[in-house]
Parts: C-alpha cells; sequence; structure tokens
C-alpha cells in the first residue's frame, strides 16, 4: 500500500466531527504550551468554542492515542486566572513594577510604529531593533520575518542562549559529517511502522546524554522508540546519573559531566585498534579516516579514564558492543550543546556511530531533516531575501558579524547572543535600541549569569514581550505585553524529522489574544505593506507553509495549510541507503551533501574557515583540571537542567495540576555524598558559585555520579511577588544564578551549562 492509501485508510474519520453537544477535532498540539513534539491530539470543545477537554488521538499512528500530563493539563492552561487577555503597556521608569495599562491593539501597534518609524529615521536601517524567539515553537518561522521583513533587521536570534547552545553545535557536528541532520531510524518515517518490508528495527540504540522520554526533542520518535525496545532492541546509555533507560541498558557508562568528548575518542580508538569498525563503508563513503585514526591515538583508555572517570575496561566494552553488535540507531541529547567544546564532542560521538556502518541503513541513523522541507524557512534567513526590496547588504550588520565566520555570510544564520550580550554591556559595535521577546522568558530560563542580565537593558529605549501569561522577563524589562494564543486556537503545522503534521485551530482565541503569526502579520502590514500583501493571517501562513521554498527536493510535495489540516499527519516517500542512491545531494549524485561527497571525519568546511576539522576535547572552562584552586572551594561539579515530567522549561509553573506533582525545585545529588555533608533527602540546601546562588530540596540517589550535582533549571514562582527584586522568585531558586555567559566554543557554537563548578550547603 503505499502512503497516500494508507493516509486514507488511517484517516477515513474526519478531522472534525459532533459527539452529542461536543465538536471534535483532530489535531497535533504545539505551543503554547512549548514542547518539541507535537503529539495526535483530539480537542473537544463546547458550542462556544470553549476547550473542555483533551484526549490522544486513538488512530494516530504514531502515538496511539498516548498523550503526556502537560497536554492534558491544556484546559487549564488556557483559561487559567493568570492569562494575560489583552495588550499591555507600562511607563518606562516603571520597569520592574506590577504596574500595567491594558491597551488596545491599535494602540499598541501603534506604540511599535512610532518606535520603529524613529530608529529607522536615526540609523538608516533597523540593525538596532532585535528579535529574539524561544526554543521550539510554533512561531519560529516569524521571528525571522519579523525581523528582516518587518523592521530591516538581521538580528534574530534565540533566545540569549549562549553559543546557540541547543541543538544548533549538534547541527554542525551533523551539517561537518553527514551533510545533513541525523536521527535514529524508530520507522518514523513510515505510516505502518513495524509493518513496512522495508524497516527493521535497531540492534542497538544509544542514548548519549539524553531522556527521550521526559524529553520528548526533537522529533516525533519516543512512543516508537519504546516500541522498538519492547521489540528487542538493547540500549547502550552515557548519563552522570542512573537514568530510566540507563537502568535497563546493556551498556551504562557514566561520565564526568563535560567529558563526553574525550569518551567517545577512547571509543572510537578501541574501534581502530581492535579493528571493529566496518571497513567496507568506511573506504566507499568516509574521508579522512587516517587523520581520525591518529586523532583518536591521542585517547588510549588510560587517558580515557583519567579524564572521564569511567573505567577503562567499561569504555573498551562499550566499544564492542556498539560496533559489532549489529545496526545502531544514535539517540543524543541536549548535553553535547551544553558543553564548551560541544562541537568537538558532537563530533565524535557521530564519528563512532560512522564507524559502525549504520548510516542510512533500516533501524539505524538516518539523514533525516524535515519530511517535505515545507518549513524549512523555519531559522533560516537566506530565504527572506526573496522578500522584495530586503536590503542584500543587511547581513553585515548581525551581530557578530565578522566575529565569527558562520555568522558573518549572508546565510549566516543567527545573530550572536554572546556578542549581543557584549553589544548590550558596551554599545559596540552599535546601541540596541529596540528588542523583541517572542516565547522566551529567558531571565527565568535561556539566560545565564542572572545577576548580570538584570543590568543589560538600561540602555534599550523599547522592550516587547509576546507571551500566553506575564513572567519574569517581561515584569522586569518590558514596556509592552503583547498576549499570545495557545496552540488550540491558533493554526500551523510541524515538519521536524518525520511526518508533516497540521495544527489546527479548535477554539476562539481567549479574550483578546492574537497568535504570533497575526502579531507579526499586522506590524508587517503596518510599517511594510508591500511585502505583506496576503489578505489575512492564514494566506501569510499558507505561502510561508507552501510556496516559499522553490528549490526541489525529492519529496517536493508541499500542502496547503487546509489540505494538511483534513489529511492531519502526511508521509513522505521514503528509502534506505539514499547515499547510493542520489537522493541525498541536490546534484543528484550518489554521496553525501559534503563538499567531498562523503561523511567527512576531516571536515573541509570547518578546515576552510580555519576551524579545527576533527573531532576534539578540552577540559571544560571551570573544571578539577582546569581550575584546581576552584575546585578546591567548589567541590561538585554540577549539570543543570535535566528535564522533568511537569515542567516545559519555565512553563507550567502556575498549573495546580503540575505543581502538586513537582511542588519544589531539586537537585540530584549521590547519597553518600549527601550524609557526608549531613544532608537528607528533601533538604533545602544552597549550591553557590563565582556567579551567584540558588536553593533547591535535595533529591538523593544512589545512581547520580559521586561528586556530580544536577540541578533543575528554570524555576520561578508564579505565586510570590511580581515585583523588583523578587520578580516572582526568579532568582530564588534558579540554575542560572550559577551557569556562565560568553564562554562559548571557537565557532561561536556550544556553552558550558552543564559543566559548572559549586560549593554546597544546608539552607536554614
Ligand atoms: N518535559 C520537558 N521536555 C523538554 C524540555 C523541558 O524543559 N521539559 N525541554 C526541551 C528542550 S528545548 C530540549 S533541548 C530537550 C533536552 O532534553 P535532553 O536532550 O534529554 O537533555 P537534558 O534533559 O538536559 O539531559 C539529558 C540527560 O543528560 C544527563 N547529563 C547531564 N550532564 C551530562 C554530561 O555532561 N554528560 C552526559 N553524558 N550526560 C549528562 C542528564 O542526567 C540527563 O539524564 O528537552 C526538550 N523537552
Ligand atoms: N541551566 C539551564 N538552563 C537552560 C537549559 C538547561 O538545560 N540548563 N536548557 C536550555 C534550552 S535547551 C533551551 S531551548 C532554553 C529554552 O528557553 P525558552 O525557549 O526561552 O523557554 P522559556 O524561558 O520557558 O520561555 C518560554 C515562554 O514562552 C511562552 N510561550 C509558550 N508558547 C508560546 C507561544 O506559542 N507564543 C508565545 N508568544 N509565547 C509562548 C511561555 O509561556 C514562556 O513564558 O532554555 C535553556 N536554559
Ligand atoms: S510530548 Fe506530551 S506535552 Fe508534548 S505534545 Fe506530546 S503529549 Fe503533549
Ligand atoms: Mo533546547
Amino acid at each position: 500500500m503505499d502512503s497516500s492509501d494508507f493516509n486514507e485508510q488511517v484517516y477515513k474519520k474526519e478531522w472534525q466531527w459532533k459527539e452529542g453537544d461536543l465538536t471534535v477535532t483532530r489535531s497535533t498540539q504545539w505551543s503554547a504550551p512549548g514542547c518539541h513534539c507535537g503529539c495526535s491530539i483530539l480537542f473537544y470543545t463546547d458550542k462556544d468554542g470553549k476547550l473542555v477537554k483533551v484526549e490522544g488521538d486513538p488512530q494516530s499512528p504514531v502515538t496511539n492515542g498516548r498523550l503526556c500530563m502537560r497536554c492534558f493539563a491544556l484546559p487549564e492552561a488556557m483559561y487559567h486566572k493568570d492569562r494575560v487577555t489583552t495588550p499591555l503597556k507600562r511607563a518606562r521608569e516603571d520597569r520592574g513594577l506590577d504596574k500595567w495599562e491594558p491597551i488596545t491593539w491599535d494602540e499598541a501597534y501603534d506604540l511599535i510604529e512610532q518606535n520603529v518609524r524613529q530608529i529607522w529615521e536615526e540609523d538608516g536601517n533597523g540593525r538596532a531593533i532585535s528579535v529574539h524567539g524561544g526554543t521550539g515553537r510554533n512561531m519560529m518561522w516569524h521571528k525571522v520575518v519579523a525581523a528582516y521583513a518587518c523592521f530591516d533587521s538581521p538580528n534574530v536570534m534565540c533566545g540569549f542562549q549562549s553559543g546557540d547552545a541547543c541543538y544548533i553545535p549538534r547541527i554542525h557536528a551533523m551539517q561537518m559529517l553527514c551533510g545533513g541532520t541525523v536521527d535514529a531510524d524508530v520507522s518514523q518515517f513510515f505510516p505502518d511502522h513495524f509493518d513496512n518490508p522495508a524497516y527493521k528495527i535497531p540492534d542497538i540504540i544509544v542514548v548519549w546524554g539524553h531522556e527521550p522520554f521526559q524529553a520528548m526533542s526533537d522529533g516525533f520518535y519516543p512512543p516508537l522508540m519504546s516500541d522498538c525496545i519492547k521489540r528487542g532492541s538493547k540500549l547502550m546509555v552515557v548519563d552522570h546519573r542512573v537514568t530510566w533507560l540507563g537502568a535497563k541498558a546493556e551498556v551504562f557508562l557514566q561520565p564526568r559531566p563535560g567529558t563526553d568528548g574525550a569518551l567517545a575518542l577512547g571509543i572510537i580508538n578501541v574501534m581502530i585498534q581492535e579493528d571493529l569498525y566496518d571497513h567496507d563503508f568506511v573506504e566507499r563513503w568516509t574521508y579522512g579516516f587516517d587523520e581520525l585514526k591518529a586523532r583518536a591515538a591521542e585517547y588510549p583508555l588510560e587517558r580515557v579514564e583519567e579524564i572521564t572517570w569511567v573505567p577503562a575496561e567499561k569504555i573498551a566494552r562499550a566499544a564492542r558492543f556498539w560496533a559489532t553488535g549489529g545496526t545502531s540507531a544514535l539517540k543524543w541529547g541536549l548535553v553535547l550543546d551544553e558543553q564548551q567544546c560541544g562541537v568537538g564532542a558532537a563530533h565524535a560521538v557521530l564519528a563512532a556511530e560512522v564507524l559502525t556502518g549504520s548510516i542510512e541503513k533500516p533501524g539505524g541513523t538516518i539523514v533525516a531533516a524535515r519530511g517535505y522541507h515545507v518549513d524549512l524557512p523555519y531559522d533560516i534567513d537566506d530565504w527572506c531575501y526573496k522578500i522584495d526590496n530586503i536590503d542584500p547588504d543587511l547581513y553585515k550588520d548581525r551581530v557578530g558579524f565578522g566575529v565569527y565566520p558562520f555568522r558573518s555570510g549572508p546565510n549566516g544564520g543567527y545573530a550572536s547572543p554572546d556578542e549581543m550580550v557584549k553589544c548590550l554591556e558596551t554599545n559596540e559595535p552599535f546601541q540596541m535600541k529596540m528588542m523583541w521577546f517572542q516565547a522566551t522568558n529567558f531571565l527565568a530560563c535561556m539566560a545565564d549569569e542572572q545577576n548580570r542580565m538584570l543590568k543589560l537593558f538600561d540602555n534599550v529605549r523599547f522592550i516587547m514581550v509576546s507571551d500566553v501569561y506575564m513572567q519574569p522577563t517581561a515584569m522586569a524589562f518590558a514596556d509592552l505585553f503583547l498576549p499570545a494564543a495557545f496552540g488550540p486556537e491558533r493554526f500551523g503545522l510541524r515538519d521536524w524529522f518525520g511526518p508533516t503534521r497540521s495544527m489546527t485551530q479548535a477554539c476562539e482565541p481567549y479574550g483578546d489574544c492574537r497568535s504570533d503569526e497575526q502579531q507579526v502579520f499586522e506590524i508587517g502590514k503596518r510599517l511594510h505593506p508591500e511585502r505583506f500583501p496576503w489578505k489575512d493571517t492564514y494566506e501569510f501562513m499558507d505561502f510561508l507553509a507552501h510556496d516559499v521554498n522553490t528549490e526541489e527536493f525529492p519529496n517536493g510535495k508541499r500542502y496547503h495549510l487546509d489540505e494538511l489540516r483534513e489529511k492531519v499527519i502526511v508521509y513522505p516517500e521514503r528509502h534506505y541507503n539514499r547515499h547510493e542512491t542520489g537522493e541525498l545531494r541536490p546534484d543528484g549524485q550518489p554521496g553525501f551533501d559534503t563538499n567531498t561527497g562523503r561523511i567527512e571525519f576531516f571536515s573541509t568546511m570547518y578546515y576552510g574557515v580555519g576551524l579545527e576539522p576533527l573531532p576534539w576535547y578540552e577540559e571544560p572552562p571551570t573544571s578539577p583540571v582546569s581550575t584546581p584552586e576552584l575546585f578546591a572551594e567548589m567541590p561538585y561539579i554540577l549539570s543543570t537542567g535535566r528535564r522533568s515530567w511537569e515542567f516545559f522549561h519555565s512553563e507550567h509553573r502556575n498549573l495546580a495540576s503540575m505543581r502538586e506533582f513537582h511542588p519544589d525545585p531539586l537537585v540530584d545529588m549521590n547519597s553518600e555524598d549527601a550524609a557526608r555533608e549531613g544532608i537528607e533527602q528533601g533538604d533545602w540546601i544552597w549550591l553557590e558559585n563565582q556567579y551567584g546562588k540558588a536553593k533547591f530540596r535535595a533529591n538523593l540517589s544512589d545512581g547520580v555520579l559521586k561528586g556530580t550535582l544536577n540541578a533543575e533549571h528554570a524555576w520561578w514562582f508564579p505565586e510570590k511577588d511580581p515585583n523588583a527584586p523578587s520578580l516572582y522568585g526568579v532568582c530564588e531558586s534558579n540554575a542560572n544564578q550559577l551557569t556562565s555567559q560568553c564562554q562559548c566554543g571557537p565557532s561561536s557554537y556550544a556553552s558550558p551549562k552543564k559543566t559548572q563548578l559549586c560549593k554546597i550547603y544546608k539552607a536554614e
């Protein structure tokens, strides 16, 4: 059966129907609230268009009715008393104080227009206006449009994420090696999954620095991954804590946080020295093996044991298991972005996977970007130049231009958050005058060194925040607050690493809330009507979904939004071994989409711009080895931000249902360490280092590597005083009291969020 037949059969039921008094809308859920997954969902709405309840979609080929607690809480979240329902403004001198005045959208847009036009007049373009978006949310497309097409500014970036340390470092490693993003093949590209004759489950799933079920990130796969495990895939897990999957793993490695690069190089060395790697694949499809071999030889087992604290024989066993256990699928996590040498570490981990010969095999690691490439415009700025009369030299005003090679070309992607911090501190290369934060509560979550952040914005004359609730970042800095719509109140689509899914509007927006898309569209209409010719937001979205990407891809079919709405999920046609058939390169030649057409252990792309072309390891900027004096004073290695079921980053703290399960911020620590410090389960303890201090409840376990801690991130307390200096208690228990800005890796990507030092003591 071909995939379109399958779609018809599975989705023979309508996308919308009646059940008694209720209307049921079949859709997928994504943002707000945030989550990376976009699971299949049924929205039940009453006659007034109000969301009454949600259910998992039993007919979904991926989730089969499964849904997690955060989605079940959608009605609670949407009609919560904290929801802001109209635009709010505040006098500049009242920043930090809960003194807001409700205004109309027209008044809000007037304010925006006045500020933008004044800046254009002063500077000749909009470079002094920046747009910052949070992670993986619906509005990721629109922040680029907002910067380039509304404001004439190239300064768009991911929140204030130092080193763009979420996925971008791994993307670099994947581009260097494979010429495109790769993912574990757990059957996500086939509508009939395990029944598809071409598919075979992975023999081994390697889970490196990742908790797939809590995170559900970067794909639409965890339910399928658990199905693979039930069907017999074996696990190798690398984590400094024994996780749920770690406890089920055949091989479990527990490295000192931030030493993953050395560990992977040690594993590569064993694979090569013991001749365990796939010779045929390496000879035919890779470039730079000899250089890789020489680099790995610098990491003999004894040295790697010393660096990583993992016993040498365990490392050797892992290498043998990974290389000889059959086809392996690599599923890695944020850890490889949130250490300073993240790009080098990710390069090493992926190189080890390549040595097993599992790339593009069924159940292996497949080159797997977007199903239909429909959301190419997502986070790339080059397509924006296709919009009429945008200055082709605009990119030269990107913050970070000329400082880092990959930020210096016309297609150089985002501005640098670290350079933006410096720019705000020094007014160099120019003064920022206006900022728009969309879907990011960075003071609580994305930005490090909270105490430095708090002083950063005094010179910025106009700051606006779009969010669904009032939150600490808006309370601290905003002059204008724009209330956004929830997932069920907007439409869109989702296309990461798997089938393309539609998101259908099931409810009327609450109060006077408007979707992010509508905000961008309406602001654009005012500032540059010639660039926004569409009748309404729906047409504008349809253009972004359907028309923007004019490049031809093998799966080039693109859908209109209303076609998608009815199909809900559509699958591209998918084959394996596409490096042999020429499907991975735009020129149709066999090979991978790299300069050499091969998987590059030695990256010609990095070499070409003077950056390290091979996988590499370096000690974290602060560690027992790099700063022994500091370590004597601060004897714990602190990783931050392992995920929990109840919260997505700083979200969900105001929901009673979530706080009932998870009332307080936790720090995971080893039981023996705790006993030595006189700390018991549930005690409040302070974590303190050179940047600040924060208070958590101790969560004890024998499974945490001794000498290491893992503190939850993004905590604030919606129940506490909104006014400064409290700002909803955002500095009391926040991991980013203890993390550092402006310590990104040499390419400007990756940062040491997961490798700090601290001391601990009991709180009164
Ligand atoms: N519920 C929920 N889901 C989320 C999010 C959320 O906030 N809440 N956030 C989303 C986002 S944006 C992202 S990027 C993903 C991130 O999700 P993941 O990629 O899973 O990353 P983390 O949860 O930070 O860490 C994963 C594991 O790495 C371990 N670890 C910590 N330090 C190290 C180290 O140095 N080396 C190794 N090998 N392991 C280490 C931790 O113990 C943890 O078990 O989750 C996404 N999904
Ligand atoms: N210490 C430490 N810090 C971390 C991490 C860590 O592991 N450790 N993880 C980092 C990572 S990987 C990431 S990606 C960042 C995430 O950082 P962000 O993506 O900035 O996440 P939040 O700060 O929670 O901000 C999201 C805000 O957007 C609102 N929101 C949700 N959906 C929408 C929407 O559709 N539209 C609008 N307008 N608003 C919406 C929410 O209410 C919330 O206030 O955090 C980083 N911070
Ligand atoms: S992972 Fe959970 S919160 Fe995220 S979309 Fe799926 S069910 Fe919803
Ligand atoms: Mo992230």
